[in-house]
């Protein structure tokens, strides 16, 4: 999978894709991410990538010409499955929405900026605006960031057994169970008996009953009961 980034911040994501596992998607040659900075598309002799919005008010807006040049040049050269915007009043992302993501070949992902982009943009450019939650963030980077990584985790051959996302809290539906590792006691509490019994069956049900129940506890809106 290729996934360019179209951000005017470039040094804040270059972190994040160099580390643990989308370093390894990297490396492994499974994730192709590339920054591009819109400030190298911009037309006008100052560079800028925003101005005032028409009609007044406080805020920069992202210039329409900078963002049209850049996809355009990238869509001449191969053809893109989504080109996707982040922004607050995006649709809120979900685990479903991450799984077909994943299996796209090419991908856009525009970070806004300021008060967003012109609106003009969204309607000649973008296919699909996401949102990571009901919350402001001052740009789109870092919840493009949380994207990637939940793309990058899924891509067939970036996680091992161990950390299979098979068993991911929210792939079926649940959250996960309480899980323990050594000391068998630690300040009195005891794991338990249950896992240590190497009883394969006692201990699947053990860990679906306590999913249901903590989902139950916890998002029992996830439980359409
Ligand atoms: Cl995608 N962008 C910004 N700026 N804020 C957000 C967001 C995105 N998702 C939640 N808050």
């Amino acid at each position: 999978m290729r996934i360019d980034i179209i951000t005017v911040q470039p040094d804040l994501l270059e972190s994040p894709f160099n580390h643990s596992i989308l370093k390894r998607a990297k490396q492994k040659g499974l994730l192709e991410v590339n920054l591009i900075n819109l400030r190298d598309y911009a037309t006008n002799k100052h560079r800028t990538t925003d101005d005032y919005q028409y009609g007044g008010g406080a805020g920069m807006v992202m210039l329409c010409e900078p963002i049209a040049k850049c996809i355009d040049e990238l869509k001449s050269e191969r053809h893109y499955d989504e080109v996707i915007y982040m922004t607050p009043d995006g649709e809120t992302l979900k685990q479903s929405d991450v799984n077909i993501l994943s299996l796209k070949q090419n991908l856009i992902i525009l970070c806004g900026h300021y008060k967003g982009i012109d609106e003009r943009i969204r309607e000649l450019y973008i296919t699909k605006e996401i949102s990571i939650g009901d919350y402001v963030l001052s740009g789109g980077e870092l919840a493009a960031a949380i994207l990637v990584d939940a793309i990058g985790r899924l891509l067939p051959g970036v996680l091992n057994d161990e950390t299979s996302a098979l068993f991911d809290s929210f792939q079926d539906g649940l959250l996960s169970p309480p899980v323990y590792t050594r000391p068998e006691e630690f300040k009195g509490l005891k794991v338990p008996d249950v896992l240590l019994s190497g009883h394969e069956k006692n201990i699947r049900e053990w860990r679906h009953e306590k999913a249901i129940e903590r989902t139950r506890q916890r998002r029992p809106d996830l439980l359409n009961e």
